[in-house]
């Protein structure tokens, strides 16, 4: 948390000078999408209508909501397995993500895939992934591919701090600086994977140090500040579009649930949870909006009604889907 608060010169009312004003309340009102959505199906689980597992990004959003801000809708994105917040900020449709979570035909794979292997390439979201670092190659053969074919897009890549430990990472890293290949590769440093603390298994206090060692920019960012996670995308994707290779981007920031359903969270304490708690980036937003003079808590109560409403649709929408019918291969892509 030091970490975070050492490079946390940001203040409420900054974030929405940063932004702008239409894309403060933009960007609030998808933080808060997401947490409603990410809690609604924390208690779904708990009521039994979604089976096998599902990690929770609380704390997280600003993270997603940013990087998707600081790119063009027809830029890509590669994901993990903590993947919902991603692809609501990348433009998913909240009905099929919920479909696919009850495995319904109506989901983005048929009902097949669940929430680790989601996917909607007309949107750009390449892929969740239950493998961890699996995403990380993804990214870079994407990016390979779009620069021979000319194509004017680039890649983000989300992982987490316990993937940047995976030889993929490394190997990805390499090739992308060698061949100046236009990918972002944004970590999401929350702290721990599972129960290991980051602070245990890397050598270097900051993953975002280690870019510099394959001929690229390595870039720290307050994980918890959308307009500095949007600032840090925005460059290095100019930097990307302009031939000028690939990014590492560090965002520090920790999940405020367990690492999945059911994690009673031994491994840390109630007080590092509640410090953290208090860096919370949509009451940030929210502060700076209030301060600006452009939420009052009308606007603020429309916006938690309509995440509401966007929520029960989907829950509705999966809850009176179809179940999947035909073959097992159907709606994945598997070789
Ligand atoms: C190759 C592989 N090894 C181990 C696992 C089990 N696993 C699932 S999530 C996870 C931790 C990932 O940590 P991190 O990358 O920091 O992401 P976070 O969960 O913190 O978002 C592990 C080890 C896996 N899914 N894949
Ligand atoms: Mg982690």
């Amino acid at each position: 948390m030091d970490a975070v608060r050492a490079l946390n010169p940001t203040t409420a009312a900054s974030e929405v000078d940063r932004l702008g004003r239409d894309l403060a309340m933009d960007a609030y009102r998808r933080m808060v999408l997401i947490r409603t959505f990410e809690e609604r199906i924390f208690d779904l689980f708990g009521q039994g209508w979604i089976r096998g597992t599902s990690h929770m990004c609380v704390g997280q959003e600003a993270v997603a909501v940013g990087a998707c801000a600081g790119l063009r809708p027809e830029d890509q994105v590669t994901s993990n397995h903590r993947g919902h917040g991603h692809f609501l900020a990348k433009g998913g449709d909240p009905k099929r993500i919920m479909a696919e979570l009850f495995g319904k035909a109506t989901g983005y794979a048929a009902g097949r895939g669940g929430s680790q292997h989601m996917a909607c390439y007309e949107i750009g979201f390449l892929g969740s992934n239950g493998i961890t670092g699996g995403g990380i190659p993804i990214a870079t053969g994407a990016a390979l591919a779009n620069l021979m074919q000319g194509l004017d897009r680039v890649v983000l890549c989300f992982f987490g701090d316990g993937a940047s430990a995976q030889g993929t990472f490394h190997e990805s890293l390499n090739m992308a600086g060698l061949w100046r290949l236009p990918v972002i590769y944004l970590c999401e440093n929350n702290g721990y994977a599972m129960s290991t603390p980051a602070s245990q298994v890397s050598a270097i206090a900051n993953i975002g140090d280690r870019g510099p060692a394959y001929a690229m920019p390595g870039v720290v960012v307050d994980g918890f500040s959308v307009a500095a996670v949007r600032d840090s995308v925005r460059e290095a994707a100019e930097r990307a579009r302009a031939g000028a290779g690939p990014t590492l981007i560090e965002a520090k920031t920790y999940r405020f649930m367990g690492h999945s359903k059911g994690d009673p969270c031994h491994y840390r304490t109630r007080e590092e949870e509640a410090a953290h708690r208090a860096l919370c980036p949509i009451a940030r937003l929210r502060q700076g909006l209030i301060v600006a003079g452009i939420a009052d808590q009308d606007w603020l109560d429309d916006a938690a009604a309509w995440a509401s409403a966007e929520v029960d649709a989907a829950v509705q929408f999966a809850q009176e889907s179809p179940d999947p019918v035909g073959g097992l291969d159907e709606g994945v892509f598997a070789e």
